[in-house]
C-alpha cells in the first residue's frame, strides 16, 4: 500500500500532515513523514474540561449500550486492518505481519471489552445483620489519562480505551510523540463509529501531542481519576508520584527484563522458535522481549549454535518487505544505547555475535542492525539493565534453583517462561517458589500474550493489570451498600447505642 493511500484511506488529510512543528519520522527512512500541532497547556485544559463534561454523560448510558459503540468500534478496525497495520508499521517500524497483529488484538479486545459490557457485576454479600442486605456496585470512575508507548503505538491505547468505554468513562490519550499519526487515525475510526452510533457525547475520546512535560501535565491533574501509562520504568518513577501526590490512581505497565529457563528435557526445536521470535521479533522492542536465556550447561553449547544458525537466516530490512523479520530501531539514541550495551558487554569479556548496524543504502539515516547474542558466564549489572533492543544475554546454569534465582535477580518483573518436558519443573516454575513476575508461561516464549488474560507484572513492572480477566475493576470505582429493610435499627459488631429515651 502506498503513503498517500494509507493515510487517506485513514482520513489524514495532507493538512494534517504539514500542519504543526512536531516532526514526525518513518524509522523505515529516517525521514520526517509529517509535521502534526503539538498540544499546550491551555489546549490540554480545554480538552481536559470537555472530557469531563463527556463523562458526566457517558456515565448515564447503560453499560450493554456503551458495548454497542465498542462494537462499532471494533467494525471500523475489521473494515481498515490492513491501513491502520501498514502505518503501524510505517511509523513504529515493525513488520507488517506484527503491524496487523497488534489491529487484530485492538479488534479482539474490543469483542472482550462487547461481551463484559454485560457481565461487570458486583457481589452480593450475607450481612450479620437481621433484615439486611449488603451488595457491591461498581459505578464508572472519571476520565482516564492514557499514555502510550512507541512500540504498542495503538493496542495498548485499545486496551485501555475499550475496558473504560464500556465502564463508562471518557478517556484523554497522549500517544507517544514518536506515533502520534497512528493515534490521529485511531481517533478518526473512534469518530465514524460514534457517528454510526448517535448520541454519545462530543469529545469522549480526545487526544493530545506532545512529550514528557504533557505527559506530566496529566499525572497532574486531579480531573484524570485514572493515568494509565506504559513506558519505561524511569518513566513510570517519575509520573507516579504526581498522580500519589493528588492520591489519584495509577495503572503502570512499565519495561520487563524477560527471561527464558531452557532445562535439560526441553524440545529444542520449540525452544529455538521461540526465542527467536521473542527476541529478534519488533527488532527487541517489546516490552515482553526475550532479553534473557539462563540454559542448562549441558545443553547450551548445542543451543547456541542452533540460535546462531537461526539469527543468520533472520532477514534484516525493510519492514513492508514480506521476508522481513527484523525491521528498524525506532530511531537513532536506540541504536546507541544499543551499541553502548554490547561494548560494555565486549569489555567485561562476553562473546558478543551480531550486533552490527545493517545499512540500507537507500536510508542512510534509518539504524536497522543485527540481532546480537551476549554469552557470558554469570548475570551481571549489564544484564540486569533493560536495553531496549535486540540483545539477547545469555547464561548458564546447574540446578533449577540456580536459575529461578537467576531469573528473579532483576528489578523488573513482567513475563517469563521456561522451557521443559518435566512437569515437576514446569509447576515449580509456576509456583509461590518459582517465577516472580506477572506472567509466567511453560514451553512458550515470553511475548506475544493473548488479550484475554491480565497484562502487566511486578517490582519494577509497576504493579499494574490490563486487558484480560477482570483488569476491568481498574476503571471504576466500587461502592459497598449496606439496604435495612427491618422495622429496627441493629447495629454491626453487636454494638449497643441507646439514650434511653427512645
Ligand atoms: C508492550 O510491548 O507494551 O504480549 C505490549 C505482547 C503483546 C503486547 C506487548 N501482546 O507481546
Amino acid at each position: 500500500m502506498i503513503v498517500e493511500q494509507i493515510f487517506s484511506n485513514l482520513g489524514i488529510g495532507p493538512s494534517l500532515l504539514s500542519s504543526g512543528n512536531l516532526a514526525v519520522r518513518s524509522p523505515i527512512s529516517g525521514n520526517v513523514i509529517a509535521s502534526v500541532v503539538e498540544d499546550t497547556p491551555q489546549t490540554l485544559k480545554a480538552k481536559t474540561s470537555n472530557c469531563q463534561k463527556a463523562f458526566m454523560e457517558w456515565r448515564k448510558v447503560p453499560a450493554p449500550q456503551r458495548g454497542e459503540l465498542v462494537r462499532l468500534i471494533g467494525e471500523e478496525l475489521r473494515a481498515n486492518k490492513s491501513a491502520l497495520g501498514a502505518l503501524v508499521t510505517l511509523e513504529s517500524g515493525k513488520i507488517l505481519q506484527e503491524g496487523q497483529g497488534e489491529v487484530q488484538e485492538m479488534i479482539d479486545v474490543c469483542d472482550f471489552a462487547v461481551g463484559l459490557s454485560r457481565q461487570l457485576h458486583g457481589l452480593t454479600i450475607a450481612s450479620e445483620r437481621p433484615g439486611h442486605r449488603m451488595m457491591e456496585t461498581w459505578h464508572p470512575l472519571g476520565p482516564v489519562g492514557v499514555i502510550t508507548a512507541f512500540n504498542f503505538p495503538v493496542a495498548v491505547w485499545s486496551w485501555n480505551t475499550m475496558l473504560a468505554l464500556v465502564c463508562g468513562n471518557s478517556i484523554l490519550w497522549k500517544p507517544s510523540e514518536k506515533t502520534p499519526l497512528a493515534a490521529l487515525a485511531c481517533a478518526n475510526l473512534f469518530e465514524k463509529a460514534v457517528a454510526r452510533f448517535g448520541g454519545a457525547p462530543e469529545a469522549l475520546l480526545q487526544v493530545v501531542i506532545g512529550d514528557k512535560a504533557l505527559g506530566e501535565a496529566i499525572a497532574k491533574e486531579k480531573r484524570f481519576a485514572l493515568v494509565s501509562a506504559t513506558g519505561s520504568c524511569a518513566m513510570g518513577k517519575a509520573l507516579a508520584p504526581l498522580v500519589a501526590k493528588r492520591l489519584g490512581r495509577s495503572l503502570l505497565e512499565l519495561g520487563g527484563n524477560n527471561a527464558m529457563i531452557v532445562a535439560p528435557s526441553a524440545d529444542l526445536d520449540l525452544a529455538v522458535r521461540a526465542i527467536l521470535f521473542a527476541a529478534v521479533g519488533t527488532a527487541g522492542q517489546r516490552c515482553t522481549s526475550l532479553r534473557r536465556l539462563i540454559v542448562h550447561q549441558s545443553i547450551k553449547t548445542e543451543l547456541i549454535d542452533r540460535l546462531k544458525k537461526a539469527y543468520n537466516s533472520v532477514r534484516v530490512g525493510n519492514p513492508f518487505d514480506d521476508d522481513t523479520l527484523v525491521g528498524p530501531l525506532i530511531d537513532q539514541s536506540s541504536y546507541d544505547r544499543m551499541q553502548k550495551a554490547l561494548s560494555q558487554a565486549r569489555k567485561e569479556g562476553a562473546i558478543v555475535t551480531g550486533g552490527e548496524r545493517v545499512e540500507q543504502s537507500d536510508y542512510p539515516d534509518a539504524f536497522y542492525v543485527n540481532p546480537a547474542i551476549v554469552e557470558q558466564n554469570v548475570q551481571n549489572d549489564l544484564m540486569r539493565d533493560e536495553t531496549f533492543a535486540p540483545i539477547l544475554y545469555a547464561v548458564p546454569y546447574s540446578t533449577l534453583d540456580q536459575a529461578i534465582k537467576i531469573q528473579n535477580d532483576v528489578s523488573q518483573g513482567l513475563s517469563s517462561c521456561i522451557f521443559t518436558n518435566d512437569v515437576r519443573e514446569a509447576e515449580e516454575f509456576m509456583s509461590v517458589t518459582g517465577s516472580d513476575c506477572g506472567i509466567a508461561n511453560v514451553n512458550i516464549g515470553p511475548s506475544g500474550a493473548e488479550i484475554g488474560g491480565a497484562f502487566g507484572g511486578e517490582k519494577d513492572t509497576g504493579g499494574g493489570r490490563e486487558s484480560g480477566s477482570d483488569s476491568w475493576r481498574n476503571y471504576m470505582r466500587r461502592a459497598t451498600n449496606t439496604v435495612n429493610y427491618s422495622q429496627d435499627l441493629p447495629l454491626a459488631q453487636g454494638i449497643v447505642f441507646h439514650t434511653g429515651h427512645e
